[in-house]
């Protein structure tokens, strides 16, 4: 399988985020990408490619003009004000408050944040930018007829949404590999996120179109990050209703249960008639995940691999969580291998 990759993604290398009331070494790091990237030549996984640059319109067309342009400024603004060091909201816009960006910098990202524990440094838009071009350039070799291509993104991309940053995501390069697939030709897109986290910034993005499928395999948001979306009840709205399908699974989940929500989740790609499939993959649903609560093991992925497989779709695997560095590396491309032993 072609993997794309760019070196750029260890601009983004925050030393700490807010966690459990303190800060901790951040678990979102470049080791994570080298990990994957380092397992993928070891087992001649295929060629490694590096993206090409797609500029700012694809991301225009899931993000909002504003919101890039905060992107692009704000650990610059920040300097300004507070000195070297990676910016985080300490205020946030909530019930009953006006819904516009102001002047000042902290005023503006606790407008654009979702959570505190995603720093923003001074390589995280440059970062950014070269994951989304990652997911880009593996949708272009995918409508080129490749059938299947790894976009190894860091950082990750599905907490991200129109103009909201969260989870460690800044940009949602499923969403845009999503949308450029549409925007050149594909009739209709299916996302299949099977991420520990519920992916609710490309939930947003596509909740009342009825052209893109999102359909999300992940901890029961009652009890996990990001709690306030990801229930089973969110179907999709307007056109969208019937296109949003949230597979909630308990704590302590294995491959047994795991394995039904998966077939529920391709049953309803098939219904669908998905013309393109795009993979949110994390890999944090492994036992030894340190800030994630299933139990799957590293065979558990080729199986999944496989089941993804016989859906018979062209498919791009983006690059989503996974935090179990050791390990990751074995389990992503499990995932992969799992999926090319079935369509080669
Ligand atoms: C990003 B992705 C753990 C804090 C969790 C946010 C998790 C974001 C996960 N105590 N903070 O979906 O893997
Ligand atoms: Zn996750």
């Amino acid at each position: 399988m072609l993997t794309v990759y760019s070196e750029d993604h260890a601009h983004h290398h925050a030393e700490a985020e807010l966690a459990g009331g303190r800060m901790r070494p951040a678990v979102e790091v470049p080791a994570r990408a080298y990990a994957i990237l380092e397992r993928a030549r070891a087992v001649g996984l295929g060629e490694v490619v590096p993206p090409a640059e797609h500029g700012r319109a694809p991301l225009e067309r899931v993000h909002s003009p504003s919101y890039l342009s905060f992107l692009e400024s704000a650990w610059e603004a920040w300097r300004e004000v507070h000195g070297e060091g990676d910016a985080f909201p300490i205020r946030w816009v909530v019930r009953g408050m006006r819904q516009q960006e102001p002047k000042a910098i902290e005023g503006r990202v606790g407008y654009y944040a979702g959570d505190a524990g995603s720093p923003i440094t001074a390589g995280t838009w440059r970062a950014a930018r070269a994951s989304a071009d990652v997911a880009l350039s593996g949708m272009d070799q995918v409508l080129a007829g490749r059938g299947s291509v790894f976009s190894l993104c860091r950082p990750p991309g599905h907490h991200a949404s129109r103009d909201v940053f969260s989870g460690y995501c800044y940009l949602n390069n499923a969403a845009v590999a999503a949308q450029a697939a549409r925007d050149r030709g594909a009739g209709r897109v299916a996302i299949v996120d099977i991420d520990y986290h519920h992916g609710d910034g490309t939930q947003t993005v596509f909740y009342d179109r009825a052209d893109v499928l999102f359909a999300s395999i992940h901890a029961d948001p009652a009890e996990e990050y990001p709690y306030y979306l990801g229930y089973g009840d969110e179907r999709g709205a307007g056109d969208g209703h019937g296109f949003n399908l949230n597979l909630p699974l308990a704590a302590g989940t294995r491959y047994d249960r795991y394995r039904e929500a998966l077939d529920a989740a391709c049953a309803a790609v098939e219904a669908f008639g998905a013309d393109v499939l795009v993979i949110s993959l994390g890999a944090d649903t492994y036992e030894g995940d340190p800030i994630s609560n299933f139990a799957l093991t590293s065979p558990d992925f080729l199986r999944i691999g496989e089941r993804i497989a016989r859906l018979g779709r062209p498919t791009l695997f983006v690059m989503e969580g996974g935090y179990a560095v050791s390990a990751l590396g074995e389990n992503v491309v499990n995932v992969l291998a799992g999926f090319e032993e079935v369509a080669p």
